[in-house]
């Protein structure tokens, strides 16, 4: 028979957790974002918020423009469009508009205001590195973890050159056309000296792990990635596949990194689209439950993009210690569906995983994204220690302290034993 809890044990109880999970900073594990020292790459402001992809795709279901015409214009007139469509001509309901307004709320706009040049204005006069601090600072954020890729020449010139880390700013090692354009990457890693052959005969593998463990240490990234399809099969023969088993794995065993796997992503469902036109699809996960079963001394992250895959995530990371499952990614990072995952994770694998990351491809983002995570976390998190204290057991402020640190960044650094 469960205790009734006395009202003023549950205010407390709400209170603690509340403030734990609103102040607690987070380690921000999967982002698109950039060190300073990349200028240009780290996009900050009003205008890169209002073409945001997610932004650009829920804009084009009010536009008669053609696509082509639309990326035609300059990024201040794609922006405009967007804010008349979205957020003038109709009400900013959506999670990605709430978020503009949040972030604006949040840095002492007037969210109210429906003039965008004043905006625009108010963005031009902040200094931009006092801006990254004042928007880690405001979203809670201690750490940022990048998103950096070899195949991306926009980047891997800085990387060539070198320059000093700011500490804020981790990396992980994103190899995507690695393994899902092999024959493109091929020649690539040939003009950059690793003697690979389109066959993987001679020595192949020990070349690509080699290129792994050369942009890994130049990184000092904290773990490699990869997007995959939701028809991705494991053990399979597909190039994937056996790059995974001949290169990725051994690597990954050898520097103790962990491998993350972003499942379900269809790219390009609407190619005209650019970044705004990839889409989703329920994968199997035979293939995540084979490489966690089938190579215990591996580490594998974990985060999938359908909705109605989450269980099955859950039910493998309980069979698994050597998964670590992540974040609300993309289209489940909306309000009601991180409700259902983060009861749901807490439900199935108890305090082992990490709650959220925020993707954030615009610097200004982490603060709606963790805002709006913040305040949902927090009352799956009071649901689950009412009906913690609701069995006799109390909860200190320090236990819960600790779980949300725990779920903020601590458990994930833990896994990867850093
Ligand atoms: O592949 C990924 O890392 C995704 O997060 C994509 O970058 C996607 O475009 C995105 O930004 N989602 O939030
Ligand atoms: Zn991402």
């Amino acid at each position: 028979m469960s205790l009734t809890i006395p009202e003023a044990k549950r205010e407390a109880i709400t209170a603690a957790v509340g403030r734990s999970v609103r102040e607690t900073g987070v380690y921000d594990i999967h982002t698109h974002l950039y060190d300073p020292a990349f200028g240009e790459l780290l996009l900050w402001g009003i205008d890169d918020q209002l073409v945001y992809h997610y932004l650009v795709a829920e804009a084009f279901r009010h536009f008669d423009i053609g696509y082509v015409d639309f990326w035609r214009l300059a990024k201040e007139d794609q922006a405009q469009m967007i804010w008349d469509a979205l957020f003038v001509e109709n009400s900013p309901l959506s999670e990605a508009c709430r978020g503009v307004l949040t972030a604006l709320n949040r840095l002492g706009l007037d969210a109210n205001q429906r003039a965008l040049p004043s905006i625009r204005k108010w963005f031009s006069e902040q200094d931009p590195d006092e801006y990254i601090t004042r928007c880690m600072e405001l979203a809670k954020v201690n750490t940022i973890c990048m998103t950096n890729s070899p195949f991306d020449e926009l980047e891997t010139p800085k990387w060539d050159a070198g320059f000093e880390r700011d500490r804020r700013f981790t990396s992980a090692l994103r190899i995507d056309p690695l393994l899902l354009e092999w024959d493109s990457v091929v020649s690539q890693l040939c003009d950059a000296g690793y003697e690979v052959q389109p066959d993987f005969s001679g020595k192949t593998m020990d070349e690509v792990q080699r290129f792994l463990r050369d942009w890994a240490k130049r990184m000092d990234a904290l773990y490699v990635m990869v997007s995959l399809p939701p028809t991705f099969e494991y053990p399979a023969d597909t190039e994937c596949s056996r790059l995974i088993d001949g290169a990725i794995l051994p690597f990954c065993r050898e520097s103790g990194l962990a491998f993350a796997l972003m499942i379900g992503v269809k790219r390009g469902v609407n190619a005209a689209m650019q970044l705004a036109g990839d889409g989703i699809g329920k994968p199997s996960l035979v293939g995540l439950e084979n490489l966690c079963s089938g190579h215990p001394d591996n580490k594998f992250l974990c985060t999938v993009l359908s909705r109605e895959s989450q269980h099955e995530l859950c039910v493998i990371a309980r069979k698994f210690r050597n998964l670590h499952v992540f974040g609300c990614w993309w289209f489940t990072n909306i309000p009601n569906v991180i409700e259902e995952m983060t009861r749901m994770r807490l439900d199935l694998i108890g305090m082992s995983f990490t709650a959220q990351h925020s993707d954030a491809r615009v610097l200004d983002q982490i603060i709606y994204k963790w805002d709006h995570s913040r305040e949902i976390i927090a009352g799956v998190l009071s649901e689950k220690y009412l009906n913690l204290a609701a069995t006799g057991r109390e909860s200190s402020e320090a236990e819960i302290q600790r779980d949300v640190e725990g779920l903020f960044g601590g458990s994930f650094s833990r896994f990867l034993g850093r």
